[in-house]
């Protein structure tokens, strides 16, 4: 098969509620999709981009010019067997994991969609039904933080991540900890500590979590090794990991027991595989992370969270929690229970709205 033209488009959409980490504050995200056309087959993709490079190096701008420049050009006119060689054909690019990772999915959905099979099928998926939890922001008061953790549970979402940051810590862990003495509750700092802040860590100890996710830097697993000897609690590993590489040097050393597989993160489904295969033979759980994604990235993390090694809750929630509108019809939705049902058609399942996605978006860039 062949690759006969992509088509980028950044979209405008407006968070439901501002969402913040410790690093930043969004209340809109700019959406970049990558509709690729495959022998004549449309396939869906996203980019999961940041507006800034405070999560990862990656923006708009930088997906981009290198999918443009680069990614384009090494894939334009290649014959290939299947999307699972589309990782060596984009290679010879360094880094830019986002920028492949988007285009690599769609050519994963137009491939299922050709064969007439569900994408997570095609994956070797065997979850039909998937566990969700949800990430809370930084709230306003430990008040708000609370009635939002209650009106997760409500939905029935089975475990709750709040995140944290230097003076949002202790104190909210111990809150939340206090308010719902037996939900399975976990942590996530975006890299906001450092090893001066090991004894504070530690405090957090007291509140029974699941894991403490990425206190440490981006790209310093050593630390976490050092701080990981020190913990009972499981540290698990989310803006560290961005190869398959980084995340057997992780388990080597003992720098987390949990790992938090992003698609965009790691350049894609043939990377997330490997990683997700590594975890799995040495009996270490991973789970679906997300990046505020529309739907049609939101159906992708849902394929890949029905690989079998991905057996702690996600954060792929519902669609409703993100978007007055989603992109895909339907939208996604979480049962009572608490878990997402795996759709049954063909490709990621769920059917782009063409002309909303229209409507919403504000810069188109076809490559032929
Ligand atoms: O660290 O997991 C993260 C959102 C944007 C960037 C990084 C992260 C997140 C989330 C939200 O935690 C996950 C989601 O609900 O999509
Ligand atoms: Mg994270």
């Amino acid at each position: 098969m062949q690759v006969r033209r992509i088509t980028l488009r950044e979209l405008h959409m407006d968070l439901v509620t501002p969402f913040e980490t410790s690093y930043e504050r969004m209340s809109m995200r700019r959406i970049l999709l990558v509709e690729a056309d495959v022998d004549g087959v449309t396939g869906w993709g996203e980019c999961v981009v940041g507006e800034t490079p405070f999560y990862a190096p990656e923006t708009v701008e930088t997906a981009v010019h290198i999918l443009r420049d680069f990614l384009w050009p090494a894939i334009k006119g290649r014959e290939f067997q299947s999307a699972a060689d589309v990782w060596n054909l984009l290679s010879r690019v360094r880094g830019h994991s986002m920028a492949k990772g988007g285009l690599e999915a769609a050519v994963w959905d137009a491939e299922s969609r050709m064969k007439n099979v569900p994408l997570w099928k095609l994956l070797g998926g065997t979850l039909q039904e998937i566990p969700c939890g949800v990430s809370i922001g930084i709230k306003q008061s430990l008040e708000d933080l609370v009635a939002t953790v209650q009106k997760e549970l409500a939905c029935g979402y089975q475990r709750i991540k709040i995140k944290i940051k230097p003076g949002w810590d202790v104190t909210a862990a111990a809150r939340v900890r206090e308010s719902f003495p037996r939900i399975r509750l976990m942590v996530d700092a975006n890299c906001a500590y450092t090893r001066s802040d090991f004894p504070l860590l530690q405090q957090l100890e007291a509140y029974y979590l699941m894991m403490i996710e990425q206190p440490l830097g981006w790209d310093d697993v050593y630390s976490h090794v050092e701080l990981q000897k020190l913990l009972q609690t499981p540290i698990c590993l989310d803006e560290c990991i961005h190869t398959e590489e980084q995340a057997r040097e992780a388990l080597e050393l003992g720098a987390c027991r949990i790992v938090n597989i992003k698609l965009g993160r790691v350049g894609g489904y043939t990377v997330a595989r490997r990683i997700h295969d590594l975890c799995q033979k040495r009996g270490v759980p991973v789970w679906c992370g997300g990046m505020l994604e529309s739907g049609i990235g939101r159906a992708h993390n849902i394929a890949l969270s029905t690989l079998p090694n991905f057996s702690l809750p996600g954060d792929v929630s519902a669609s409703r929690r993100y978007w007055h509108e989603d992109i895909v019809e339907p939208e996604v939705t979480v049962t009572p229970q608490g878990t997402i049902r795996v759709p049954g058609g063909p490709g990621i399942g769920f059917t782009p709205r063409l002309d909303l996605i229209e409507r919403l978006t504000v810069n188109e860039i076809r490559l032929t």
